[in-house]
């Protein structure tokens, strides 16, 4: 008997193949909420595509003791001063960690703790975020090509994303004078 078998997933060439790749794709009509300045985001074509998510769910959603395994990309771009980013959240089970692994571009990730206190770690290629329970987490592209990372977490960690929609992160990340910086947000 043989038990060596084939890996199950793989990533090549800016793709991951495998068996049940779940494959989600974020335009900015899907964002509205996240984004600060309503007016440049109106002059936007809600068509254009904002960040994609390839991800494997080997064990059912909300199984204790298993992983899940994600790649998301970033597209640049900007709505008025703000980049483009991930809608952001808590997990649904907040202590849930997770990590980040940075592929290619450059980015930030923001973090937020339950008491509403937010700071950001720049994503560069090869840079590895543990990200804490309890903490929501959203990332921005800030460079001016896709930002791509790979993210674990646990199986049973669920998203909940209402939070964020309806509040945001107290800090929002613009671009001033060329460089990006953390601004309190001004709709909390
Ligand atoms: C990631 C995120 C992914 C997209 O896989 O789900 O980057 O961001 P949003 O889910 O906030 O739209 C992760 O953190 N999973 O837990
Ligand atoms: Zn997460």
């Amino acid at each position: 008997m043989n038990n060596i078998t084939k890996p199950n997933l793989i990533f090549k060439d800016d793709l991951l193949t495998g068996e049940n790749i779940d494959r989600l794709t974020r335009k900015l009509k899907d964002l509205g909420d996240i984004f600060n300045d309503k007016a440049a985001f109106a002059q936007m074509d809600g068509e254009t595509v904002v960040y994609d998510v390839e991800s494997s769910f080997p064990v059912a959603h909300g199984t204790e003791g298993g992983l899940f395994y994600g790649i998301t990309y970033i597209h640049p771009g900007k709505v008025g001063q703000e980049y483009f980013m991930t809608k952001g959240h808590f997990h649904e089970i907040r202590n849930r960690g997770e990590y980040y692994c940075t592929l290619e571009g450059e980015g930030m990730l923001l973090l937020m703790d339950e008491n509403g206190n937010t700071r950001a770690e720049k994503m560069i290629p090869g840079s590895i975020h543990y990200i804490p329970g309890n903490t929501a987490h959203r990332t921005a592209n800030v460079g001016e090509q896709i930002l791509s990372f790979s993210a674990f977490w646990p199986s049973d960690a669920g998203h909940d994303y209402g939070t964020i929609s309806e509040k945001g992160f107290s800090e929002i990340l613009i671009e001033q004078e060329g460089q990006p910086v953390l601004v309190p947000n001004i709709k909390q």
